[in-house]
C-alpha cells in the first residue's frame, strides 16, 4: 500500500534523531497508525536505552494500541540484550499489523521476531524502504553479514602522490578538507594510526559530532615506542579513548588509565581486526601513514579508499602514499570539489 511507504519514511525520519548516540546499536524510528491518523512516532535514543518500538508504545494506552498497525526501521527484537524483547511487547499490547524496513542482519536477531509475530497473529509486511532503512545503518549491517568491521583508508596526498615532507608534520589540504575531515570521523567507531604519525603529528584526532561516544582512537605500535612519549595529546587529552596496540604491554604500566587501555597483539592487522571485531568495533577510518595504509591493504580487507588532494608537487623530499601491487578498480565513485582541493571517494569492487 502507498501509504505504508509514507509512514515508512517517516519511521525513517525518526530513526534518524538517534544519530550519533546508538553508537553499536543501529537507528531505529516507530510510528504508529490507526485509522490512517499516527497516534505515536519513536525512536532508539541513545545506546542501552529504549528500543523505538517501546518509545512509541510507551506513549499510547492500550485502547489505542489495540488493532493499530506499527511501522518500524528494524525487525522487531526477540531476544534478552540490554533491553527486554520487543516482540513481547507488541504482542502484549494488540498491535494487529507490523511493516517491516530491514530484517535484522544481527544473528541473534534475524527472522526471529518476525516469526514470533507471526506465530501470535500477527500481520508482518516487510521490505518497504528496505534499502533506506540499510543504507541509514551500514556499518552495523556490513558488521553483521561480513563479522568483521568496516574498513575505509583516508589519505590526504598531493599531486605527485606524496603525503608529506619526511620526518616532520605537513599539512598540504585546505580548511574544507579539515573540516570534513573532522565530520567524517563522527561516523566511524575508531580511528587508526600507526606510532610515526602519532610522534610526529602529535594529532588528537577529535570529531566535530557531539556525541557520547567519540571514536576511539587505535594506535598501532608493534614496538611500542610511545611509552617514552606521555606528553602525547593521545594521552593527555582526555576527551576520547585511546587503545595502544602492541607487542610490549608491560612497557605502557604508567601510561595505562581510564581513557587509555592498551591490547597485546601479534603485530599483524588481522589480529588487530580481530580484536576490534571481539569488543564489536563495527568501522575503522585508517589514517594512516603510508606503511599502516599498505599494511592494511596488504591484508585484503579494505572496503574503500578515501583520498583528499591537494595542488601542490612535494617533489623529492615528500614521501610517498602507499602503492599496491597490482591495478585496483573502484566502484561506487564520488567527486568533490572542496574549494581548491578534490575529495575522492571509491569502494573495493569485493564489496
Ligand atoms: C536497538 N534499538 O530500536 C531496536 C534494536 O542490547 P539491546 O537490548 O539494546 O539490543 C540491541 C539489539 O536489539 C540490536 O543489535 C538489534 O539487533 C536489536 N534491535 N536495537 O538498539 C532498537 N529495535
Ligand atoms: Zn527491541
Amino acid at each position: 500500500m502507498n501509504q505504508d511507504y509514507h509512514f515508512m519514511d517517516l519511521a525513517i525520519q525518526e530513526a534518524i534523531k538517534g544519530r550519533y548516540q546508538t553508537w553499536q546499536n543501529p537507528m531505529v524510528g516507530a510510528v504508529i497508525v490507526k485509522n490512517r491518523q499516527i497516534l505515536a512516532t519513536g525512536y532508539h535514543q541513545h545506546f542501552g536505552d529504549s528500543h523505538a518500538e517501546r518509545d512509541a508504545i510507551s506513549k499510547l494506552t492500550f485502547e489505542q494500541l489495540s488493532n493499530s498497525t506499527l511501522y518500524v526501521t528494524l525487525e522487531p527484537c526477540s531476544h534478552y540484550g540490554k533491553q527486554p524483547p520487543c516482540a513481547d511487547l507488541i504482542i502484549k499490547s494488540q498491535i494487529k499489523r507490523v511493516v517491516i524496513a530491514q530484517v535484522d542482519p544481527h544473528s541473534l536477531v534475524t527472522g526471529k521476531g518476525i516469526q514470533k509475530l507471526k506465530d501470535a497473529g500477527i500481520e508482518v509486511v516487510t521490505g518497504i524502504r528496505a534499502n533506506a532503512a540499510q543504507a541509514l545503518n551500514y556499518f552495523y549491517t556490513f558488521f553483521y553479514q561480513h563479522h568483521r568491521p568496516w574498513i575505509s583508508l583516508k589519505q590526504a596526498i598531493s599531486l605527485d602522490h606524496k603525503l608529506g615532507l619526511t620526518n616532520q608534520r605537513t599539512a598540504i589540504t585546505n580548511s574544507k578538507v579539515y573540516e570534513k575531515v573532522h565530520q567524517e570521523r563522527s561516523d566511524y567507531q575508531a580511528i587508526i594510526i600507526g606510532s610515526n604519525t602519532a610522534m610526529i603529528d602529535n594529532p588528537s584526532l577529535h570529531s566535530s559530532q557531539v556525541s557520547d561516544y567519540p571514536p576511539i582512537r587505535v594506535v598501532l605500535d608493534r614496538r611500542g615506542r610511545l611509552f617514552k612519549r606521555p606528553d602525547l595529546k593521545l594521552f593527555t587529552d582526555q576527551s576520547q579513548a585511546t587503545w595502544i596496540f602492541t607487542q610490549h604491554p608491560e612497557l605502557f604500566s604508567n601510561l595505562h588509565n581510564s581513557w587509555v587501555k592498551i591490547f597485546q597483539t601479534d603485530g599483524t592487522i588481522e589480529d588487530v581486526v580481530n580484536q576490534l571485531t571481539k569488543v564489536g568495533i563495527q568501522s575503522l577510518y585508517v589514517e594512516g601513514g603510508a606503511k599502516i595504509h599498505q599494511a592494511f591493504w596488504q591484508t585484503g580487507l579494505v572496503d574503500e579508499l578515501i583520498t583528499y588532494q591537494a595542488p601542490v608537487l612535494l617533489g623529492k623530499d615528500g614521501y610517498d602514499a602507499f602503492t599496491p601491487d597490482n591495478t585496483v578498480l573502484f566502484t561506487d565513485l564520488k567527486l568533490k570539489q572542496l574549494a581548491n582541493n578534490f575529495r575522492i571517494e571509491g569502494k573495493l569492487s569485493h564489496v
